[in-house]
């Protein structure tokens, strides 16, 4: 009973996917990209962060197509962080844009917490796209015991580091944690989400 019931709406999707009137107009995975670039001045593969967003920056762009190649505009498109190990302010842990005309939205990020991978994701009609490439993020504020500010807790995580080749304090990529460094936290040391 239950196979005669299947075979006919088996029939019936493969039917409405093969005609391409089931998928048209809706956001597809398989098409649709969100890409990560960084804003950074002296760094190839990595962008310094401050939580009060004075350093580097981040741009996250997704765009938004169906399976057969043609931009979705005017969606409700959110996206999110998809790593561990960040914090994000409430807005940008799930940021809300509607695409343009090329299915597209872009937004910057510049004041987060935490280092490592980084990778964002799209979520649109109830469709993940992504996760996007993962860009490596060093940080001012690598503790996470201290969210979203430059304290104590991170200046003794730099202490612990100095010398060595940690990639999350090394904020001009030059290989290792070293003097250069130093300067740069000295000079956001205490810098906090939201200061003036
Ligand atoms: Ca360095």
């Amino acid at each position: 009973m239950l196979k005669k019931l299947l075979i006919p709406c088996v029939g019936i999707v493969a039917l409405a996917v093969l005609s391409g009137t089931a998928l048209a107009g809706v956001p597809c995975s398989g098409t649709s990209t969100v890409v990560i670039t960084e804003n950074s001045a002296s760094c190839t593969n990595g962008a310094g962060i401050c939580p009060k967003g004075d350093l580097y920056k981040i741009t996250v762009e997704a765009t938004v197509l169906d399976c057969y190649g043609t931009a979705l505009a005017g969606k409700s498109v959110t996206l999110s962080p998809a790593s561990a190990g960040f914090l994000f302010n409430q807005a940008d842990s799930a940021r809300v844009l509607v695409s343009n005309a090329l299915g597209k939205v872009s937004q910057e990020y510049k004041a987060f917490g935490g280092c490592g991978n980084l990778a964002f994701r799209a979520v649109v009609d109830g469709v993940t796209l992504g996760p996007s490439a993962t860009v490596y993020i060093s940080s001012l504020d690598p503790a996470t015991g201290s969210p979203l500010v430059c304290d104590a807790l991170d200046f003794s995580a730099f202490g612990q580091r100095y010398l060595t080749n940690y990639p999350c304090l090394d904020y001009d990529c030059s290989g290792s944690v070293d003097a250069i460094d130093f300067s740069a936290f000295g000079q956001h040391y205490l810098h906090y989400y939201g200061m003036p």
